[in-house]
């Protein structure tokens, strides 16, 4: 495969950020735009979590781009298949997949200020690109635990996010670490052809019922067919979200209503007293992500399910020893142990202008950026789901919407004002970054009492976004220019140029 020797806009990430990117770069006339991605096709985590149970945890109204809403969803909660098909639909229709490169890798990428270009390594070639934009999505790098021995289990051992398809665990005693989003969606599935199955816990999640339903035959033709049918039903379903936003981002405990309809999803399933206060979680609801699942409960009280909160002291060549010093044999593990949202792979290959890397620079104070998007220092370099762009309350896709547009407006103001590189200034980054910082003391997930995957190693919130939807929407509306110190573009062959040889302007 060859790469153009010279793209105008270089998108990592095929997921739905790289998508919406791609399509909104598309529709705004910046045509001249790479997508990149390591896998064989668009999808991103959705196109990776393929596990037994896979099924979005947001409705299906809000999980779709405001711009391609889907009639067809068949689930009011929409299985991975069907979130999959959408992606490839979307991509095939909007006429941009002749500029994705699938099994394509992001190697390096060096910032040349006097061309004022980013130097791209790709697995398949290098090439120069005048915006560069990271959209590899926070939930892309699976987290394995560092556990004794694991390395020497003799049987199959698989993440989550990697489900080994060829391994048929009907009859098996499968181990699942992990009682996060995807553990409590495949334990349920699993239990129902495995011989056994042990589920370690290391804290108990706060797990709502799932209000879920088939969509009617009637609301998907009213969908199709009646004007604005689907956008109200979105609409509402966004409202009632948002209206949630308050219990995360100011008073945690108005949640309190919410933990009791935990509590009796607990009391529904579980009759034992002593495994009711083994999975009733010990912090504020909100802290951590809150589940959704109507088979959760269920699923461990079933015979052939035991839950074991002992810890993991070693894994052996056929079983599982706990803290306890009891040995659990098992033939299979299931590593549901999530992802690392706190530190961006693709920033250590990301190299700024003074020859640092975005992850060394993100080192000492920890991820951050100016609205999720930029980073002083790396000049025309966006990120969608950036830092502190993550929810608690609603659909990622909103946000993603949000940052694509911020990204889009960027590029048209470079092109109309003919600037050859955009950087934020670092007063305005450190100002953002330290209301927001200001903010998120309020919130539920520095108050709640948990230790969650939405802090780093200093304790900081680097992934979530501590304010409502429409917020972000407002903040990200227009690519604010003032807050960037702006280079103009040299004209090629003009003295003084330090334009590249051959480059040309698109
Ligand atoms: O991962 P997690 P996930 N030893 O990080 C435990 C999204 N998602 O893959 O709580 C033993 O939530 C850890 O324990 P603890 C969603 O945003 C969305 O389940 O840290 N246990 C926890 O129980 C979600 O939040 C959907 O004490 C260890 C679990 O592993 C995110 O993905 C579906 C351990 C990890 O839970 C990640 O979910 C699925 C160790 N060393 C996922 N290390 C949708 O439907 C960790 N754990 C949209």
């Amino acid at each position: 495969m060859t790469l153009p020797e010279h793209v105008s806009v270089f998108v990592v990430g095929a997921g739905f950020g790289g998508l919406a990117a791609a399509i909104q770069l598309d529709e705004s006339g910046a045509r001249d735009f790479l997508v990149v991605d390591r896998g064989d096709e668009v999808g991103g985590t959705w196109r990776d979590n393929t596990y037994p149970g896979a099924t979005c945890d947001v409705p299906s109204q809000l999980y779709s781009f405001s711009f391609a809403l889907n009639p067809d969803w068949s689930r009011s909660f929409s299985p991975q298949p069907e979130i999959q098909a959408y992606l490839r639909r979307i991509a095939e229709t909007s006429g941009v997949l002749d500029r994705f490169r699938f099994g394509v890798s992001l190697t390096g990428a060096v910032w040349d200020e006097d061309l004022k270009l980013w130097q791209l390594e790709t697995t398949a070639g290098c090439l120069t690109a005048e915006v560069l934009v990271a959209a590899g999505g926070a939930l892309s790098e699976p987290k394995s635990p560092a556990i004794d021995g694991l390395a020497d289990f003799a049987g199959a051992v698989f993440h989550s996010a990697r489900w080994n398809h060829e391994y048929d665990l009907a009859g098996k005693r499968i181990a699942v670490i992990g009682t996060g989003a995807s553990a409590i969606q495949i334990v349920p599935e699993i239990a129902k052809t495995a011989e056994r199955v042990d589920v370690y816990q290391r804290t108990a999640p706060w797990v709502l019922p799932r209000r879920d339903r088939p969509i009617s035959r009637a609301e998907r033709f009213a969908f199709r067919h009646v004007p604005g049918a689907q956008r109200l039903a979105r609409g509402l379903i966004y409202w009632g979200r948002e209206a949630t936003a308050p219990i995360f981002t100011l008073q945690p405990s108005l949640g309190r209503v919410a933990q009791r309809a935990a509590i009796k999803n607990i009391s529904r399933s579980i009759t034992d007293p002593a495994q009711r206060s083994r999975v009733t979680p010990n912090f504020v609801l909100g802290c951590k992500r809150v589940l959704i699942s109507n088979d959760w409960y269920r699923a461990l009280a079933r015979d052939n399910v035991e839950l074991i909160t002992d810890g993991i002291a070693r894994v052996t060549a056929n079983s599982i020893v706990t803290g306890d010093g009891l040995s659990h044999e098992v033939d299979a593990i299931v590593i549901a142990t999530g992802f690392q949202p706190t530190e961006m792979p693709l920033a250590q290959h990301i190299v700024g202008k003074d020859g640092a890397s975005l992850s060394a620079r993100w080192a000492e104070h920890g991820m951050q950026a100016y609205k999720g998007a930029t980073v002083a220092g790396f000049p025309n370099l966006f990120f969608i789901v950036g830092p502190n762009t993550g929810l608690g309350h609603s659909s990622m896709v909103l946000m993603i919407e949000s940052q694509v547009a911020y990204l889009v407006d960027a590029v048209k103001t470079m092109r109309r004002s003919g600037l050859a590189s955009v950087e934020v200034e670092p007063a305005r980054l450190g100002a953002f970054n330290d209301r927001l910082q200001r903010r998120m003391k309020r919130t539920v997930w520095s108050r709640g009492g948990c230790q969650s995957w939405y802090l780093d190693d200093h304790g900081r919130n680097v992934t979530l976004w501590p304010r409502s939807t429409f917020t972000f929407r407002a903040v990200t509306a227009r690519f604010d220019i003032a807050a960037y110190r702006c280079t103009p573009r040299v004209p090629t062959g003009q003295a003084g140029t330090s334009v590249r040889a051959g480059y040309r302007p698109r």
